[in-house]
């Protein structure tokens, strides 16, 4: 996988080149390109924006540096590659998740062009369509200075999913988001600490009884933190014990709730 970041902060991305991406990179499996896109500014400020047509506030991002900068990219683009994909974060665009992550991770070629102000001039992703596949996504609804955040969190993501470029690819095949439900919570030593203790299951040896433990402590926690993964939760998924759990709390949520409003009654009263 190559990725190219082209941006006006390199150094925000810079941190990528050490830690996770160092291992990465030294696999071979992965390769980033960061580009400052003021190296395509040939005014003396190396200007990147602009006032808008047609009045309003902010500043745009000039066409001109960022054509030069995807042609290097296009330039670039390694020979295995196909139509290179083009991510432009932006909150406008498809929601960022774990199965996009899987999806992204089998690309030879990721160019991403994280914007400042109020984003790049509309020729620049019209053009682009004829050489890139173009995709805006969004990493989740609130609004950033720019999307080069977006865009770190997008390499880690995906770069942890590229076979042989972690080195650790059981972990990956027991995750979170892949089963639909949320990880059970793990624990070591000691096995008292502060006057809690670890769940006395988890120190039985009882294979059987901790995978049903872990089970249902992702089940309650899948349905107190994320009810829309429970419901999205294929049916046939779910077995005996998983559906007796499931009945139990949400018998013991329309009590909590119906406490709830008689407590906001008397109060009220
Ligand atoms: C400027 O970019 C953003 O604000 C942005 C990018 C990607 N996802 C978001 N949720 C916001």
């Amino acid at each position: 996988m190559r990725f190219d970041v082209i941006t006006i902060f390199p150094e925000y991305l810079a941190p990528l080149e050490l830690s996770l991406m160092g291992k990465a990179r030294e696999s071979g499996k992965v390769d980033l390109h960061l580009t400052n896109l003021r190296d395509f500014a040939f005014d003396r400020h190396k200007t990147v924006d602009d006032t808008p047509y047609g009045g309003g506030a902010g500043m745009v991002m000039k066409p001109e540096p960022w054509g030069l900068a995807l042609d290097q990219a296009l330039a670039n683009s390694p020979a295995s590659a196909r139509e290179p994909l083009l991510i432009v974060p932006s909150p406008a665009g498809a929601v960022f998740n774990q199965q996009m992550a899987y999806d992204l991770a089998e690309e030879d070629h990721i160019v991403f062009a994280p914007a400042r102000y109020e984003g790049i001039d509309e020729r620049v992703l019209d053009w682009a369509e004829t050489e890139f596949r173009v995709l805006p996504v969004s990493i989740g609804d609130y609004v950033l200075y720019g999307g080069e955040v977006a865009v770190m969190v997008m390499i880690e993501a995906i770069t942890r999913l590229i076979p042989g470029a972690m080195g650790n690819p059981e972990s990956l095949a027991e995750e979170s988001h892949t089963g639909g439900l949320l990880e059970y919570p793990v624990y070591t030593k000691p096995a008292t600490w502060r006057d809690e203790e670890v769940p006395p299951v988890l120190l039985s040896g009882n294979h059987g009884a901790i995978a049903r433990w872990r089970r249902d402590e992702q089940i309650k926690r899948t349905f107190a933190r994320r009810p829309d993964m429970v419901k999205a939760y294929p049916a046939e998924n779910w077995d005996k014990k998983d559906r007796k759990l499931l009945q139990e709390l949400h018998t013991e949520q329309k009590a909590a709730k119906k406490a709830e409003r008689e407590a906001e009654l008397s109060s009220e009263g």
